[in-house]
């Protein structure tokens, strides 16, 4: 049994979605960040950069946070999502990294300035919306005649679908990316993706990629 400790944010539904997709039991906490609960002590004891998403591992003990270790943890736990072979494997954790470095920090920057603070900082609004859009081109690359950005679908799809599912926080038109759109509906069409799309709680519709 896994236990979740998340929000609904897109760090923390790379995890859940990976957990229905896996079909494992698992217990969802929810640590509300709004309420700075990600600051208590007993959050600290198992996430030390007080930060969504953790995880406790309760067969082994194991706590874990940082969702890409937790992403591949799971994988290799549970023999899913995840190839064998060493240089798939590599190009796996390659694009894992790529959501981990790149896109999930650049895009979140993007979500603070051009979506909460417009009008704010006109330099930052430049730089990160011009650094989402490169990123998107990047993205829309890799999935040329692809499924999946690399491969079978994987753990590097289920840590990028989550940011990309913000693309009006981000004032992206998906169709500029007709790759990053099929591949983002293709997606959305998974029963896992959309349950757990809603975990913990259900805070609207997913966007539909329209
Ligand atoms: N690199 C971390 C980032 C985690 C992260 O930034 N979590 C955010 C929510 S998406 C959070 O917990 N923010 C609360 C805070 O910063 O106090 C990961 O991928 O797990």
């Amino acid at each position: 049994m896994i236990d979740l400790y998340t929000w609904t944010t897109p760090n923390g539904r790379k995890v859940s979605i990976m957990l229905e997709e896996l079909g494992v039991d698992y217990t969802v906490h929810a640590v509300n960040i709004g309420q700075d609960e990600q600051k208590s002590p007993e959050f600290l004891a198992i996430s030390p950069n007080n930060k969504i998403p953790a995880i406790v591992d309760r067969e082994t003990g194991l706590k874990l946070m940082e969702s890409g270790a937790i992403m591949i943890y799971l994988a290799d736990k549970f023999g899913k999502f995840m190839p064998k072979e060493a240089e798939a494997r590599a190009k796996t954790i390659e694009w894992l990294m790529w959501q981990m470095g790149g896109l999930g920090p650049m895009l979140g920057q993007a979500h603070h300035f051009l979506h909460f603070n417009p009008g704010k900082a006109e330099y930052a609004e430049d730089r990160f919306g011009t650094e989402t859009r490169r990123l998107y081109r990047v993205l829309d690359k890799q999935l040329e005649g692809k499924d999946y950005i690399v491969g079978d679908y994987s753990i590097a799809d289920m840590a990028c679908w989550p940011w990309i599912s913000r693309y009006e926080w981000q004032q992206i038109d998906l169709s500029d990316f007709p790759n990053v759109k099929a591949w983002y509906q293709r997606l959305l069409a998974r029963p896992a993706v959309q349950k757990g799309y809603h975990v913990p709680k259900k805070m609207g519709e997913i966007p539909t990629g329209d």
